[in-house]
């Protein structure tokens, strides 16, 4: 049990600015994702990956065998908007800390939560294949970033995120859900075109932002350890909700935006603002 002055010097560095070098801007900008060390304590990862753990294992719904699964379902558990469901962990959600990055990196004035999810890639969990995020999300503009963030080192047997740098400067596609076929296509699109890779393990502490339209993927776990992994997706607090083009999008916009109206800003009940200058 932490102490209270213990849990306040855990709220206090999720709050407290990280430096973000003007080198990482411009690294993110060229392409589309950049990966930063020291950003959170093991104390917090030790603290917060425990609460939210507990409730990805108590929200899980997934559990038939993975030879019953489709590649998608094998990738990970992924259990959606924690900070609705835990105080302790909407903490973690709401750190300014993690907000303002996304907010430096995209150059923007402010973002607001898109959603949050636990990626929790199980041993012998399979592939991410490789995809575009804003595919999944009726939003205008291309101001959206994810930050990944694992609650343990994780080397290359664990499956860390990959990504193709500079790919979202390019119109490849961008109509390809995740699945066998977007593996394959984007696999062979991207070295067509010779995008190089990063797939480099991340150290305990250190996490990656990745833009919407950024292509990426992970490889398998092959360790006895799960991968777990919190992610939270920010889009400029200015972003509008645009008309959905599939029907991944139809159900965002329902789910994630309590069906505004299309061209309106989403709002602070389910898209709060979680950091603005
Ligand atoms: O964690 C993974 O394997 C995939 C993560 C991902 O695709 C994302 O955060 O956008």
């Amino acid at each position: 049990m932490e102490s209270l002055a213990d849990k306040s010097l855990l709220l206090n560095e999720l709050d407290q600015p990280y430096a973000v070098s003007p080198e990482a801007v411009e690294f993110y900008r060229k392409n589309g994702y950049v990966k930063l060390k020291h950003v959170l304590s093991p104390a917090v990862l030790d603290y917060y990956g425990a609460i939210i753990t507990d409730l990805v294992f108590r929200l899980n719904t997934l559990i038939k065998p993975m030879e019953e699964r489709t590649t998608y379902e094998r990738a990970f558990l992924q259990i959606m908007n924690l900070w609705r469901e835990d105080d302790q962990a909407r903490e973690f959600v709401f750190s300014k800390r993690l907000a303002k990055i996304a907010a430096d990196l995209m150059e923007v004035e402010g973002v607001r939560l898109y959603h949050d999810q636990a990626l929790y890639k199980e041993p012998s969990g399979g592939i991410t294949p490789w995809h575009a995020d804003q595919f999944y999300w009726p939003l205008a503009s291309p101001k959206t970033v994810t930050v990944w963030i694992p609650f343990q080192e994780t080397p290359m047997e664990m499956g860390p995120l990959a990504f193709a740098e500079g790919s979202q400067h390019v119109e490849i596609g961008r109509d390809i859900e995740i699945s066998d076929e977007s593996e394959q296509v984007l696999a062979d699109e991207l070295q067509r075109q010779n995008f190089s890779m990063n797939d480099t393990p991340f150290e305990l502490g250190e996490v990656s932002y990745h833009a919407g339209w950024t292509f990426h993927r992970a490889g398998p776990n092959r360790s006895d350890r799960p991968r777990k992994v919190m992610t939270m997706i920010y889009m400029d607090k200015d972003q509008i909700i645009s008309q959905p083009r599939n029907h991944y999008q139809v159900a965002d916009h329902t789910t994630w935006l309590a069906s505004l109206p299309i061209g309106s800003k989403p709002q602070d009940d389910m898209n709060p603002i979680l950091y603005s200058r």
